[in-house]
């Protein structure tokens, strides 16, 4: 993954969620100077056959695109890979048996069981030799696993210890449901508890991911040792751009226009 920001000597990964399933969204991103975007299946009804431009955009402009699936299901993760994304986000995460599964279902044995089938986009539909596919498609692999819940937070040591996770996300609107404060992201509970967890990546040699929806969510958390952070979304940054708009033109002119 790209890093493209620094602060402190650290580097950093900064993308937009997508919410469109649109592949000018996709290029978009890669044309603003953004690492990466999330296709999200876990909050829009998109479906495996939306991810095929959006993959194609994606390769067109140097962006990685990170899926993120409905739910910890192989059908959802072997779709995916077998389509060639590197990135695969699997939401609530609760507990090692959690973690095992989805990291099962990313690889190729014997660190996994990712159903095998060589005449998919990622191996070229077989014209990939085979010898080298299953190799090369483990190493391109990098699964990140979400926890958002308390019970997650418990057993986060456990977790953080299953071998291979590239990235630990901390979720915090889900967070922050779980304790009672639903959407209540930069209350003081969330943030500490948001704060053990970069902790325990840090210890356990995992990078850190979270959800900020704010520039000044993006400083706060590079500045507490997150390395991979998804922004808001494609439609929540076109609102604020439309949005602006018609204050700017209603500043401009004295009156609402109707735009
Ligand atoms: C959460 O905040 O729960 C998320 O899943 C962010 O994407
Ligand atoms: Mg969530």
């Amino acid at each position: 993954m790209r890093t493209s920001l620094e602060l402190a000597g650290r580097r950093f990964s900064l993308g937009p969620f997508l919410k469109c399933p649109h592949p000018e969204m996709v290029e978009a991103c890669g044309l603003a100077g953004f690492d990466f975007a999330v296709a999200d299946m876990e909050h829009t009804p998109l479906s495996p056959r939306d991810l095929y431009p959006l993959v194609l955009a994606a390769e067109r402009r140097a962006l990685e695109l990170v899926v993120r699936v409905p739910a910890n299901e192989e059908s959802y993760i072997k779709w995916c890979l077998d389509l060639g994304v590197r990135y695969i986000q699997v939401p609530f995460v609760q507990c090692r048996e959690d973690a095992e599964k989805a990291m099962s279902h990313g690889y190729f044995g014997p660190a996994g069981e990712r159903g095998l089938c060589r005449f998919v986009r990622s191996a070229d539909f077989s014209a990939e030799d085979r010898a080298a596919y299953l190799p090369r498609a483990n190493a391109q692999t990098k699964m990140i696993l979400q926890v958002e819940g308390v019970r997650g937070v418990e057993n986060i040591d456990e977790i953080l210890a299953v071998p291979g996770i590239d990235t630990l996300f901390i979720g915090p609107y889900d967070l922050s449901q779980s304790l009672g404060k639903p959407g209540q992201i930069w209350d003081d509970e969330v943030v500490a508890m948001m704060r053990r967890i970069v902790r325990a990546c840090d210890a356990a040699g995992v990078k850190a991911g979270t959800f900020t929806d704010t520039p000044e969510g993006i400083r706060f958390w590079m500045t507490q040792g997150v390395q991979l952070i998804e922004y808001a979304s494609d439609l929540n940054l076109f609102m604020g751009a439309v949005t602006a708009l018609k204050q700017q033109v209603v500043g401009l002119v004295g009156s609402a226009p109707a735009i």
